[in-house]
């Protein structure tokens, strides 16, 4: 049989935006410069204790959590990669307390992009999946200047989201609104070629996804879902089930973009004030995007994510999605609550 036509990450975007326009060339930029930033960042990972990369760096991030060096690494491989293009205005990192506004010795430009460098870090050094996750806005034509006010927009108005998984292989998962396409890195060329497109999501499913130790701090409705997960076929769901918790969002993502499933990061009783674990902007805005663009379901108990207005940068957020039939049952089982 022929050898498959490779199809760069490259040429997809050109020919997206022939197609449907969707990819303006500043846009098409930026996701160039991010893949690029994320094949340096999985050399990084790959290199691992040989790398001198490996535990932690002495800081703390906004979050008040210790950063590892590869955090730190990964931010500044973003920042770098991005920051002299002319398509973003500013920057936005889980690394960083405020947004990082391209410096004027650069042109500026009309998108903002946020990310979590490397999300699950706590894997890094066990060498189990981590990720960088990714999400761009346009910046309101209105206001001159960019200031942190200009990130505080609902995912809906999100124009690009993605991640890139450092696992067996190293996976670039990407949205510009027309489906869900990935690309995967081939070393020997050094470049993301298309392996998956319009990507689907089973509407059910047998595999759930949540941190069962913190079962008891749950609000009810989550509590009722787990507990008829658990009952199997003898109990209300009439089928037995699964569960996996990787505790890298990426990867537990990835896995539901690939088989279906459920993730949930629900809030819990620990700290009430506390929304939940999970970052609204740079966390569970691009992956409910991308599950909902794989006819998946993204909310936080009570409201669809993406209609969310966030209020502040670091915003956290309860989260439950993945196959629509479960979301939109722990989404019943919350209404009925209420
Ligand atoms: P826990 C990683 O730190 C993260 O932000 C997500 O990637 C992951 O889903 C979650 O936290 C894991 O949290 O409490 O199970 O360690």
């Amino acid at each position: 049989m022929a050898q498959q036509q490779k199809i760069s990450l490259t040429r997809y975007l050109v020919e997206q935006q022939r197609a449907d326009g969707l990819i303006p060339g500043q846009l098409r930029l930026l996701l160039e410069v991010v893949a690029r930033a994320c094949k340096s960042i999985s050399q990084a990972v790959n290199k691992g204790a040989l790398g001198g990369v490996l535990g932690t760096a002495e800081s703390e991030n906004v979050q008040g959590e210790i950063q590892k060096k590869l955090d730190i690494i990964a931010n500044e491989v973003l920042i770098e990669a991005n920051e002299w293009g002319g398509h973003l205005a500013a920057m936005a990192s889980e690394e960083m307390d405020s947004i990082y506004v391209v410096p004027n010795r650069y042109p500026q430009g009309e998108y903002l992009l946020m990310f979590d460098p490397l999300d699950g870090s706590s894997n890094i050094d066990v060498n189990v999946s981590i990720g960088t996750i990714f999400s761009v806005l346009k910046k309101p034509d209105d206001t001159p200047g960019v200031q942190e006010a200009d990130f505080l927009q609902p995912g809906t108005q999100q124009v690009a989201a993605g991640y890139c998984i450092y696992g067996p292989q190293t996976t670039l998962v990407l949205t510009v609104g027309n489906g869900v396409a990935m690309f995967t890195l081939d070393r020997e060329q050094g470049s993301f070629v298309l392996t998956q497109e319009d990507i689907q999501i089973p509407a059910d499913t047998k595999e759930f996804a949540v941190n069962m130790s913190n079962m008891r701090h749950w609000d009810e409705p989550m509590k009722r879902y787990i507990d008829e997960c658990l009952a199997g076929k003898e109990g209300p769901r009439g089928k037995d089930f699964n569960m996996r918790w990787i505790a890298s969002m990426v990867a537990d993502v990835h896995r539901i973009l690939m088989r279906g499933g459920v993730f949930m990061y629900p809030w819990d009783k620990r700290e009430p004030e506390k929304a939940g674990k999970l970052r609204l902007m740079y966390e569970a805005n691009p992956m409910s995007w991308l599950v909902e663009q794989a006819g998946g379901a993204a909310t936080n108990g009570k409201q669809r994510i993406l209609e969310l207005q966030p209020t502040k940068l670091h915003e956290r957020v309860s989260v439950m999605l993945g196959s629509r039939n479960e979301v939109e049952r722990l989404t019943k089982y919350h209404a009925e609550k209420a």
